[in-house]
């Protein structure tokens, strides 16, 4: 009988440690991250805190290292927590090649941390794990959470394992022609099937994580990665850092069907949104018009339960937003309004609160602009401030009405130039890409229902007829 009682009480235990561990779980899980804002920062582009690791940098060479580091982030981070950031993604911190590559537009060094020599240490030019962790602790301290970018694909060009750990990657003949054998920009591929490499990489990055308080992995080029891979990575990232941490991937090109097989299987918390920016631009550039533009916005985020995408006006891998626009200023507030009204987790990359501009590579990679010109890297344009307060109010309004956060979308009006969409119960977001101001229509239900609470343009009283001046963003929000 006494192994019999001994299995009960085994089994009594589990149990409690079970209902334990989902209490734990419910209560951790708790982040939604449509609720949150991100910045993403290229850490040696945004700010300098220890010119003494200042290894590599050049600043009129924009293929060089420019100086930003731990340091520097964890200084600026009273100025993210101002603007309304709740979360800060950085580049990759590991440990790069040393050495630069010849490129048409010069010599290329690691600066943006996808070159990785050693997932196993951290790159002296970023910091140290202590400054890691002190970010994190300075972070939280003012509310903002930190999500660092990882790399399970591949490693820097000429990496130490190119000659200890041949057996590790593919290179050269060995590359594949599909996406998860092809070596990505000639880079070495880390041969992901196998155990000892998953092992390897599982316990760098998890590992770091563990030790640093991180919330979160950026994932980088998911796509090149097979399915299986990502459902052990998050099995094993739930069951060492919690269902909470949160997993954003980067499949390039994704929008809520390529995202559909990485949520069913719960391989990712969320994707980001590319084809976001796609659509906006087709409307904004009049490709598309304001029913088919309607359209897409009203179904976008219609993704499975539990996941989210994370929309964005640019990347460092594309160009700037408003360089696309030509330097349209008055259609690149029109397209942040659309983002911080969207559902989902809206996404700033460094320097687009101040109208950074910059087209194709390397330009899109320029430093952060800094008013204080004492801290460096600092720009070579000046910020537009009145950008910057637009991104702030933006960022307020979509904190304190969460229809703006809503999962309800339905277009209101449209016209070839217009689009009105009702978010949630009680407001109503109006955008008109056209020359010419937008008369009010009875289809909205009387005027006098609405209060103007936002217009790119600065409008701050309605003027009666008027629906959106031309090129104007409006937020109405319904009197009670
Ligand atoms: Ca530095
Ligand atoms: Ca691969």
């Amino acid at each position: 009988m006494a192994p019999v009682f001994f299995g009960k009480l085994k089994m009594l235990k589990t149990l409690i440690t079970l209902l334990f561990a989902a209490q734990i779980s419910f209560v951790s899980a708790d982040t939604d991250w449509r609720d949150e804002v991100l910045y993403f920062v290229m850490l040696d582009r945004f700010a300098d805190g220890d010119p003494t690791n200042n290894q590599d940098v050049d600043q009129s060479n924009d293929l060089a290292f420019h100086g930003g580091d731990l340091e520097g982030l964890t200084q600026q981070l009273d100025y993210l927590a101002d603007l309304g950031a709740t979360a800060v993604w950085l580049t990759p911190i590991n440990q790069q090649i040393d050495f630069s590559i010849a490129s048409p537009n010069g010599q290329f060094f690691a600066h943006h941390g996808y070159w990785a020599n050693d997932f196993y240490a951290i790159d002296p030019r970023f910091g140290t794990e202590a400054d890691l962790k002190n970010l994190v602790s300075e972070a939280h301290n003012r509310g903002i959470k930190v999500i660092l970018d990882v790399v399970y694909n591949h490693l820097g060009y000429g990496a130490d394992f190119e000659d200890t750990r041949p057996e590790w990657l593919r290179m050269g003949g060995q590359c594949g022609g599909d996406d998860e054998t092809m070596c990505l920009s000639g880079l070495p591929d880390l041969r992901t099937e196998l155990p000892e490499v998953r092992n390897y990489l599982f316990e760098a990055h998890l590992g770091l994580a563990e030790r640093t308080g991180i919330d979160g992995f950026r994932l980088d080029t998911v796509k090149h990665i097979s399915h299986d891979f990502w459902q052990e990575h998050r099995r094993l990232a739930t069951e060492r850092l919690g269902s909470d941490f949160m997993l954003l991937g980067e499949i390039w090109g994704a929008d809520k069907i390529t995202a559909r097989p990485y949520f069913k299987s719960d391989e990712l918390s969320g994707a980001f949104d590319f084809v976001f920016r796609d659509r906006t631009l087709e409307f904004l550039n009049n490709i598309s018009n304001g029913k088919r533009f309607g359209r897409y916005l009203s179904k976008r985020h219609a993704v499975v339960d539990g996941h989210f995408l994370a929309p964005f006006l640019s990347n460092h891998d594309m160009l700037t937003l408003l360089a696309t626009l030509r330097e349209d200023k008055a259609k690149y507030l029109v397209a942040a309004t659309l983002l911080f009204t969207a559902e989902g987790l809206p996404v700033i990359t460094w320097g687009e609160e101040w109208g950074r501009t910059g087209k194709a590579w390397p330009a899109n990679r320029a430093n952060m602009y800094w008013p204080d010109s004492s801290v460096q890297p600092n720009s070579d344009w000046v910020g537009d401030a009145a950008i910057f307060a637009k991104f702030a109010e933006l960022i307020k309004l979509r904190k304190a009405l969460p229809d703006l956060r809503s999962s309800k979308s339905e277009v209101a009006y449209t016209t070839q130039d217009v689009l009105a969409l009702k978010r949630g119960e009680t407001s109503l977001v109006v955008v008109n890409r056209s020359d010419s101001a937008a008369q009010w229509n009875d289809k909205l239900g009387a005027r006098e229902d609405w209060r103007l609470v936002f217009s790119s343009q600065g409008v701050t009283a309605i003027d009666k007829p008027v629906l959106a001046e031309g090129m104007d963003a409006r937020i109405y929000v319904k009197n009670r």
